[in-house]
């Protein structure tokens, strides 16, 4: 069977090193053995969240640029905005009518992102879910790489199909296959350690942007917080010490070394030592990312012509899964010339 890679970021802010190493260094390394790559901004799941509309243009072509800056080439994979493709927002309503509440009930997502002031949230917040379950199904993608905060979501993308294809009376989509990096899969905040890194964090300094010049990412690392104990000999002395777990994980990341590794290098050593190498070793794997997105956002027309050579393919591949869901719910065929 063909395999096919679905996933996406939603442009809410400034790209961080946790959608980095989280998510698009991911799609990089399976790019090459994956038949049909496709990457999309997830622009109008971004609205369930942001204050207003302001930066999604500005962001959208951040995220763009960021995707081939990190490794995506966007001559093979295909780079598309979400609201380019209607189908996205149409096949979710179709999943609407057959997503029972109590799956939406259970997803922690919302009771997250919802907080204490859960009748005030929006429903697109309540419901993205089946949108993100459109936006995986609408091109029967088999395998969807994600951050392991997302794979709840890829389950109920499967349990809906399921219960679409019993609907229809027609198996019309597979399941979509999770695929979670088994590295640093979880980037947590500099400022603390247990929350994750975070577009919507309201401190800069609780991330690192990959359009954080060098002076800036020292300056995010030397304030990051640590605790007072030295780096341990063995990576188990990691355990309940959420700071000093975080920037050893991220060291492996952009090191190419293992934490077991980055211990016996660093081992009874204070933070101070460890932070400068950690500057340096995040400096050189991100420079030459930085230099390539800079150069992208300045091209325009450069950046138009990926996003819309992603977006053709994307209908197109949208068009094919709506008018095989549209004849199995016995719709009326549009007239032609409609
Ligand atoms: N801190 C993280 N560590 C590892 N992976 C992460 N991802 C996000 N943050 C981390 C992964 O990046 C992909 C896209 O994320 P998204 O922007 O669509 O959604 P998000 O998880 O809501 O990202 P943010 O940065 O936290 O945005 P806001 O603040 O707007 O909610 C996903 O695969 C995600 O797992």
């Amino acid at each position: 069977m063909a395999t096919r890679i679905l996933s996406g970021i939603r442009p809410t802010g400034n790209i961080h090193l946790g959608n980095y190493l989280g998510a698009i260094k991911n799609w990089v390394s399976m790019a090459d053995s994956i038949d049909e790559t496709l990457f999309c901004i997830v622009d109008q799941h971004a609205l369930t969240t942001a204050e207003d509309a302001s930066n999604l243009y500005e962001n959208t072509r951040l995220i763009a640029a960021a995707y081939v800056a990190c490794g995506i080439n966007p001559d093979k994979s295909y780079i598309f905005a979400q609201s380019h493709v209607p189908g996205h927002t149409e096949l979710a309503w179709y999943f609407n009518c057959v997503t029972p509440l109590g799956w939406l009930n259970r997803m922690t997502q919302f009771k997250d992102k919802a907080g204490k002031n859960k009748e005030h949230a929006n429903l697109g917040l309540y419901s993205y879910p089946v949108l993100m379950a459109a936006d995986i199904l609408l091109y029967k993608a088999t395998h969807v790489p994600v951050g392991e905060d997302q794979k709840q979501h890829v389950e109920l993308a499967r349990d809906i199909a399921g219960a679409f294809n019993n609907y229809a009376k027609h198996e019309i989509f597979t399941l979509p296959e999770p695929v979670i990096p088994t590295q640093s899969a979880r980037i947590m905040s500099l400022r603390d350690g247990t929350k994750k890194m975070s577009k919507s964090d309201i401190s800069d300094y609780s991330r690192i942007h990959l359009t954080d010049d060098d002076d800036t990412l020292a300056l995010k690392i030397r304030k990051a917080k640590t605790d007072m104990e030295p780096i341990p000999q063995v990576k188990e002395g990691l355990e309940n010490r959420p700071e000093a777990k975080n920037l050893m994980g991220i060291y492996s990341a952009v090191s190419g070394k293992s934490i077991e590794q980055a211990c016996l290098q660093f081992e009874g050593q204070p933070f101070s030592a460890f932070k400068s190498e950690l500057t340096d070793a995040l400096i050189n794997h991100l420079e030459p990312i930085r230099r390539k997105l800079t150069l992208l956002l300045d091209d325009k027309d450069e950046l138009d012509r990926i996003i819309t050579r992603g977006a053709t393919r994307a209908n197109i591949l949208s068009q094919e899964s709506l008018s095989d869901v549209k004849s199995h719910l016995n719709l009326y065929p549009k007239p032609k010339g409609l």
